[in-house]
């Protein structure tokens, strides 16, 4: 029923198109009432719908559950039938035991009416994926049905700085885990010429321990691939780039010292179970609520700083990680 407007829609809007444009204040979209949440955390997403087409009713809230945030269970509504279309995730989440490949994609609430002069909420609680970056953003773009014209919140931003979206997505942005205030704070992230680092964050180590491990998301926008050559921080003697390998059922981790390549326009990500940036002789404790100060040097001879916040042992474990991930540092092959 979600697409019976579109011609409908289509000769309203040819007939009458200021009913498109002048949906109210440009602030008036359509957003999420808790827009920041953790990596692995409960979400419960809050759809705030301020007015109509218009001055026309919304009849119908169709909602596209961004990839990461999963196990999504709509709630109903008095008054509007509720649909949800499932389908496969672009990869498996670990969760409570479990591993889910497949859920909601996609939420329609629809033959309801909801008033412009009128305000309503529609809601989707699930979990967010563990292995989301700290930094990043989740964009729920949502489609308006309304009595008379469609709005659809679907504009998501191309990277291009102080850009004015005329329809944005809904947006959720992913906090650093465990961590609401680092989020908010720069560390974690650095930029050097087409070299952008997000979401950088270290584990924190027992006491005694000679390695600590640390990961990060490296952009590259320039148009040739540079590769990441090097680590160093004043707390290690020295520092390895590191790759996880399964070896007769067994994860082991090695050197990479071609270091990691980053594509031209690409996008590497490091975290927990592959590859990782290794702190090896430790002078002190990797100490957690602490940040280390490291400089990765690439091969063009572009180097990053970059502020580590220093998350708690197993931080990632209360979010459904397995214990897998600490015990490869604890295990260390050379
Ligand atoms: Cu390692």
């Amino acid at each position: 029923m979600k697409r019976s407007y579109s011609s409908q829609t289509l000769a309203t809007l040819a007939l009458l198109p200021f009913v498109a444009l002048a949906g109210g204040p440009a602030s008036a979209h359509v957003t999420l009432e808790q827009r920041e949440a953790a990596p692995g955390a409960a979400y419960k997403a809050v759809l705030k719908v301020p007015h109509g087409c218009g001055t026309s009713p919304t009849q119908a809230i169709r909602v596209e559950i961004p990839e990461g945030f999963i196990n999504v269970k709509p709630m109903p509504k008095p008054g509007w039938s509720l649909a949800s279309v499932k389908g496969a995730y672009a990869t498996s989440y670990p969760l409570h035991g479990r591993t889910l490949t497949e859920g909601v994609k996609e939420i329609t609430w629809s033959e309801g009416n909801l008033p412009d002069e009128h305000y309503d909420e529609f809601v989707a609680a699930g979990f967010l994926g563990k292995d989301l970056v700290g930094g990043s953003s989740l964009y729920f773009k949502v489609t308006q049905t309304c009595a008379e014209g469609e709005r659809q919140w679907v504009d998501v931003p191309d990277g291009t700085e102080g850009q004015k979206l005329a329809s944005p997505a809904a947006v959720l942005r992913i906090a650093a885990a465990g961590d609401h205030a680092a989020a908010k704070d720069a560390g974690g992230a650095a930029k050097s010429g087409s070299l952008a680092i997000e979401g950088a964050w270290a584990r924190a180590t027992p006491q005694g321990a000679k390695v600590g491990a640390g990961y990060l998301t490296v952009l590259n926008t320039g148009s040739a691939a540079d590769t990441l050559i090097g680590i160093a921080a004043p707390v290690a003697g020295k520092g390895e780039i590191h790759d996880m390998t399964m070896t007769d059922g067994v994860m082991r981790m090695r050197a990479l010292p071609e270091g990691i390549e980053i594509p031209a326009g690409g996008t590497v990500t490091l975290a927990p179970g592959g590859k990782h940036l290794m702190f090896m002789d430790l002078k002190e404790p990797l100490v957690s609520g602490a940040s280390l100060p490291v400089t990765l040097t690439f091969k063009s001879g572009a180097s990053v700083e970059v502020t580590f916040p220093i998350r708690p042992i197993g931080g990632d474990k209360k979010h459904g990680g397995t214990t897998k991930d600490d015990h490869d540092h604890h295990h260390h092959h050379h």
